[in-house]
């Protein structure tokens, strides 16, 4: 029974055999799954920082101009998720890959997904625990948050965040991954995503003009909206369920 009751057994009984019969799913994941979490999601009520948007300071002409707000920023947001755990919906997403072949694709840059243990989620973000150099582009991976400007080991010049900006294009490769993962899908999961950023969002229209079943795990999916079968509730409780359902013999 889910406990909070969002989404009637019956609807969920329907949707777990539909995954399980999925010989390929794609779960394209936002903000929401890591809300349990504790880390806010851009654009609900816990999103802002003092008083600016994400929009305002995920840009490279933020950077440029106050280089030291937006890494005060990302160290701020490197703490929370540092003291963050991977929930209950992470943990469903990793024991799912047990029962069938699916490809996890996030536009979060927080690395829960992959601390939960879902193996090579394809980051179309990047990552807050990764750092890049601003002149020579070299990379490196970091395991706590930023204190002050780092810089580079190779040669000296100011770091960036590893994350792609407003303004910037996604990382080619990935984003390739992710069509390709979406476009082979007869299931596309989309769990706790706004479907606001593009070219992220465009995914879930590739795979439904693919053929794929679209399936959307969010306290605000709309019933009759964007023709998908909606679970209005949070992916903390509704993936535990459908699993736990997937998984019966
Ligand atoms: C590109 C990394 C172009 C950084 C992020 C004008 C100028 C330039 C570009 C644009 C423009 N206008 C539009 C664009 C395109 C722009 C865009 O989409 N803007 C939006 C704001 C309209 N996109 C870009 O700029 C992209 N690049 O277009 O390049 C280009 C082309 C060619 C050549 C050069 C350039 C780059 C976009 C990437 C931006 N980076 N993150 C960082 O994190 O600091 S995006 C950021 O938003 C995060 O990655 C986040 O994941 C993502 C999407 O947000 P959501 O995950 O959906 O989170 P949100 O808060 O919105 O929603 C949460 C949802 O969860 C809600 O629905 C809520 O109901 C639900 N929820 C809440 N609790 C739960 C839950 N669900 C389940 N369970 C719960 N418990
Ligand atoms: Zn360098």
């Amino acid at each position: 029974m889910c406990h909070a009751d969002f989404v009637s057994d019956e609807k969920l009984g329907l949707v777990a055999n539909r995954l399980k019969r999925a010989s390929r799913l794609t779960i394209l994941t936002g903000a929401g799954v890591s809300a349990a979490s504790g880390v806010p999601t851009f654009r609900g009520s816990g999103g802002l920082w003092r008083q600016f948007r994400a929009e305002d300071l995920a840009t490279p002409e933020a950077f440029s101009r106050d280089p030291v707000l937006v890494w005060e920023w990302y160290a701020w947001r490197q703490g929370l998720v540092a003291a963050a755990e991977p929930n209950a919906g992470h943990r469903a997403l990793v024991d799912l890959e047990r029962l069938t072949t699916l490809t996890i694709v996030t536009q979060n840059v927080d690395g829960l997904h992959a601390r939960a243990g879902s193996s090579e989620p394809i980051e179309l973000h990047g990552s807050l625990w990764r750092v890049r150099c601003t002149k020579c582009s070299a990379e490196r991976a970091i395991d706590s948050p930023i204190q002050g400007l780092p810089t580079c080991p190779e040669c000296g010049a100011l770091e960036r965040p590893g994350v792609v900006w407003f303004g910037e294009s996604l990382p080619e490769e990935s984003f390739e991954l992710a069509i390709d993962a979406v476009s082979r899908a007869q299931v596309v999961l989309v769990v706790g995503t706004s479907g606001i950023v593009q070219p992220a969002a465009s995914l879930v229209e590739i795979g439904r003009a693919r053929g794929a079943t679209v399936i959307e795990v969010n306290p605000e999916a709309s019933p009759g909206g964007r023709n998908r079968i909606a679970l209005a509730g949070p992916a903390g409780e509704v993936l535990p369920e459908l699993v736990r359902l997937a998984a019966r013999p």
